[in-house]
């Protein structure tokens, strides 16, 4: 039996004060806005004023009357699925503790509950405070990301403030409380693993770990319900502390990312375990699973060591983004907002998203609806970017027992496909040098004590982090072995073209900031007349210079403008197209690349950042750009001063015969070069299929104004198109085009918009006043003499008119323009001096040497896999 102490209880600040309305599951900072204590920390400067509640010590309590029928059970456990963090639990006078927020905290309270007036308290420890106690008395290295030793709590990193994340460090019981009630015995944890044998069946073990409460003899069953509405039974035998049986499916439907299979749900199949007692049901637990194999592939090949995943048996190129928490403060994250960023990272054509190590693991409504929809998940543990005292005893206890219970708690998932240790640390390394235990004790426990843990509960891949190399800080971010984060291009200052120059295996870190949508930011600037600089903007911009760079990156590509609204546009479009060159880059080079992984999809708070989905839900030009360089079949035109190559990019599974068709054109429409041709595209793979000189397009327009389209079509139908400008933007000369519009408004409230443009339309914008749900397609060119239809699903019943007036359409050749070649690149020169900026640049400037034979040869480990 379930009894449920969510709801309203009360807190106060634990000093002084009176006890006040609060709800749980919540935190401090939710509980107080709901008060009116603080304003909304997240528009304005609000931030710095609420800087106090970190400091304080909260106390949460709940008086309650205990019901017959749970004071009846054997046992007793108060259980809180999330504790936020370093708190003292108090039941009728009991005492408990709880230290670390990644996993769920259970309590044997049979002995202290009673059926009336319980009184139940949790008193939460200020982080800040307890990190600097913490630091006073064991130094952690310095922290680039907020508070230096917060270290020594096991909370989320990105609470004290990130390069994207205000600095909000939550007190709270943050997930669920209840009393369970159970007699005779519970079931402590369910596991399915599977064995693939090679006539195709599935042989699946199932097995549950089981507390026994007295000496009644228990019993198990177990059954796995077929997506075809099948059932499969078996009687479970006991095994150590729990009860284990096989179940063989014959033949099953396996599960897909969705790009290589035909369906939008992947094929779920339920298993179930059912605990018996006295003849009666006592407990049970149901999973879905699915029935794959995925494997990461690290084998030696031509190009150095593999790092490439398999789903099945099959390659699969990687295409996403890394997740980080939807809101500084998680319990406002709802079922919808997770569904709305999966259905963003559907409609950007991803197949992985990569939980980032410095928020929270993965919780069960996600994994569902990854499991769902056929989208890998790449799980970091909760380590980023600094040295964490793991030579610490009692602390490493408590990581690898927050390790286990979420291994546990994830390994069912289908969609999970790899462990990996860590965000960054082994790259921090060398900079902490100086304190040997930290590198010694990070060597031991992501190389050797955590991957040991693993191995004993789940069969999955792990690296020991990311980036990562090929032994301890060996060969990480170099292009022959590992996983790589590249950021050249942003925090170097590089050129996005830096991206082709690197053939990395695999690239989980990318991409350039922009800000977020005008109304985003209309709303944190509450009103304000904004610039780069004004307090508000620069509050909501947490990479340092972060400003200077969007302003460095547009106008590498665009004239200056003279309105900031017109920098909003730039900044997306400069971050849509550095992310998409790169993403193609590694595409047409699959195979030697396998994936790309770009930073990062979505935001916890509004702010300007890395995000493709701002925190409103309003997406970027990067996640539709997404859509079409992600798209499983697609054509691909590398451009350089010379000429161009077209690739084929497949990474569907079936073969195609297709139809390409490649154009140079004038502004206006005038075919300067013309291509066609029939081609057979391999399943899986890319493929140049046209290359192209630029004399023949010279000859015909001296100044290179002019734009290449490559389209791919099979059976006439158009599978995906590639246009680029011979020159960039500033110096393209754009025309300005004359775009005509006609709407229809059907009685579901779809819209549907039609435009065409007499000229080539470049960049071509669309944003409604009244409603923010994502348009079919956007940020798209046009052609001349073709129209294009976008769909958008209003929410609210609007006339056609309404809607009309609400369309606007922005293109590139619509942005304003001041001053001059010069003067840009003065202010470009500027902000590349700044200190940080050109050390940055001078010091990522060439492409990481390859790993060095002389020192491979030193390693055991590294020689024997990757020495020839
Ligand atoms: C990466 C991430 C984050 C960070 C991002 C942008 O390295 O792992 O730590 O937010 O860069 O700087």
């Amino acid at each position: 039996m379930k009894f449920n102490l969510n709801g309203k209880w009360e807190f106060k600040n634990s000093e002084d004060g009176e006890y006040m309305d609060a709800t749980v599951p919540g935190c401090n900072y939710t509980d107080l806005l709901a008060l009116k204590k603080i304003s909304d920390p997240f528009i304005g400067l609000n931030e710095k004023d609420a800087q106090w509640v970190a400091e304080k010590e909260w106390t949460y309590r709940k008086i309650f009357d205990a019901p017959e029928a749970l004071l009846s059970h054997d046992r007793l456990y108060l259980c809180f699925k999330r504790l936020d963090t370093v708190c003292e639990i108090n039941v009728n006078d009991k005492i408990f503790h709880a230290e670390n927020a990644f996993y769920e905290w259970r309590y044997d309270i049979t002995d202290a509950i009673k059926e009336k007036d319980n009184i139940l308290t949790v008193r939460f420890f200020s982080p800040v405070l307890l990190a600097a106690a913490a630091y006073a008395v064991c130094k952690t290295p310095l922290n680039n990301n907020g508070q230096t030793g917060i270290v020594h709590i096991r909370k989320p990193a990105c609470h004290f403030g990130w390069d994207w994340a205000p600095t909000l460090p939550l007190s709270g019981i943050t997930g669920d409380v209840y009393i369970e009630g159970h007699s005779y015995g519970r079931i402590t944890d369910f596991h399915i693993t599977q064995k693939h044998n090679y006539d195709g069946s599935v042989m699946l073990s199932l097995s549950a770990g089981v507390e026994n409460f007295g000496d009644k003899p228990l019993s198990a069953t177990f059954s796995v319900m077929c997506p075809d509405g099948s059932e499969l039974n078996a009687e479970g035998i006991n095994f150590d502390n729990g009860f284990k049986a096989d179940i063989f499916v014959l033949k099953p439907e396996l599960w897909w990312t969705r790009e290589l299979s035909d369906k939008d749900k992947q094929p779920l199949y339920e298993a179930i375990v059912s605990l018996s007692a006295d003849g009666k049901l006592q407990d049970g637990k149901i999973t879905k699973i699915g029935l794959r194999t995925i494997s990461l592939n690290r084998d030696k090949d031509e190009y150095g060591q593999n790092f490439s995943f398999e789903l099945n048996g099959v390659k699969v190129f990687a295409k996403g983004a890394s997740y980080v928490p939807a809101d500084s403060f998680m319990t406002r994250i709802s079922n919808a907002d997770v569904d709305k960023l999966i259905s963003a990272a559907l409609f950007s054509n991803m197949n992985m998203l990569r939980i980032w190590g410095g928020g929270y693991y993965a919780d069960d409504y996600f994994m569902d609806r990854c499991d769902e929809a056929g989208i890998l998940v790449w799980q970091d543990f909760m380590f980023a970017c600094q040295g964490y005292p793991l030579f610490l005893s009692e602390y490493k206890k408590s990581c690898l027992t927050e390790a286990e219970a979420v291994i546990k708690r994830l390994r069912n998932h289908p969609s999970l496909a790899l462990w990996c240790g860590n965000n960054e640390i082994e790259q921090m390394s060398p900079v902490w040098y100086y304190m040997k235990k930290y590198i010694v004790s990070t060597e031991d426990y992501f190389y050797f004590e955590l991957p040991k843990l693993l191995k004993s509960l789940d069969d999955r891949d792990y690296i020991a982090g990311s980036p990562v190399g090929v032994a301890y800080m060996y060969g990480f971010n170099r292009d022959n072995a590992g996983d790589t984060h590249l950021w050249q291009v942003w925090h170097g200052l590089q050129s996005p073209s830096y991206y082709r120059k690197r053939f990395t295996r695999f690239c989980s870190e990318y991409g350039l900031e922009s800000f977020p949508d005008e109304k985003t930011v209309a709303a944190y600037t509450d009103g304000e007349d904004y610039n780069f600089k004004t307090p508000a903007m620069a509050s909501h911009q947490k990479c340092r210079g972060g400003n200077g760079k969007i302003k460095y990156y547009g106008l590498g590509r665009f004239n200056r403008p003279s309105r900031f609204t017109d920098y909003v546009y730039i900044s997306q479009f400069c971050q849509a197209a550095a992310v998409k060159d790169a993403a193609e880059h590694w595409r047409r080079n699959k195979g030697r690349c396998n994936g790309a992984l770009y930073w990062q999809l979505n935001d916890c708070w509004p702010t300007a950042s890395w995000a493709g989905v701002d925190y409103y839900g309003r997406y970027k030009a990067l996640c539709y750009e997404a859509k079409r360089f992600f798209k499983p079949l697609t054509v691909s035109i590398e451009d350089s001063d010379g000429g161009f190559y077209v690739y084929a990019l497949n990474d569907t599974n079936i073969e195609y015969n297709a139809k390409l068709t490649f154009k140079v054109c004038n502004y206006d429409g005038k075919v300067l070069v013309e291509k066609e041709n029939d081609v057979t595209i391999k399943a899986n793979e890319s493929q140049k299929i046209l290359g192209l000189g630029m004399a023949a397009v010279r000859i015909q327009n001296r100044h290179l104004r002019a734009y290449a389209v490559a389209v791919l079509s099979v059976d006439g139908i158009e599978a995906g198109r590639a246009i680029c400008l011979i020159r960039k933007e500033k110096y393209a000369k754009l025309p300005k085009p004359e775009i005509d519009k006609t709407l229809e408004l059907s009685e579901d409230g779809t819209l549907t918009i039609t435009l065409s443009s007499d000229y080539f339309a470049r960049g071509v914008r669309l944003d409604s006043d009244v409603c923010d749900n994502p348009f079919s397609d956007n940020w798209f060119d046009i052609l001349p003499s073709e129209s294009v239809t976008v769909t958008q699903k209003l929410d609210k019943a609007y006339s056609l008119e309404e809607a009309e007036n609400a369309l606007h359409v922005f293109t590139a050749a619509d942005l304003t323009k001041k001053g001059n070649a010069f003067t840009d690149a003065l202010i470009r020169l500027s902000i590349y001096l700044k200190p940080v900026n050109w050390f940055s640049h001078l010091f990522t400037k060439g492409v990481p040497r390859n790993i060095n034979k002389r020192i491979i040869n030193n390693v055991e480990y590294i020689k024997e896999n990757l020495d020839e």
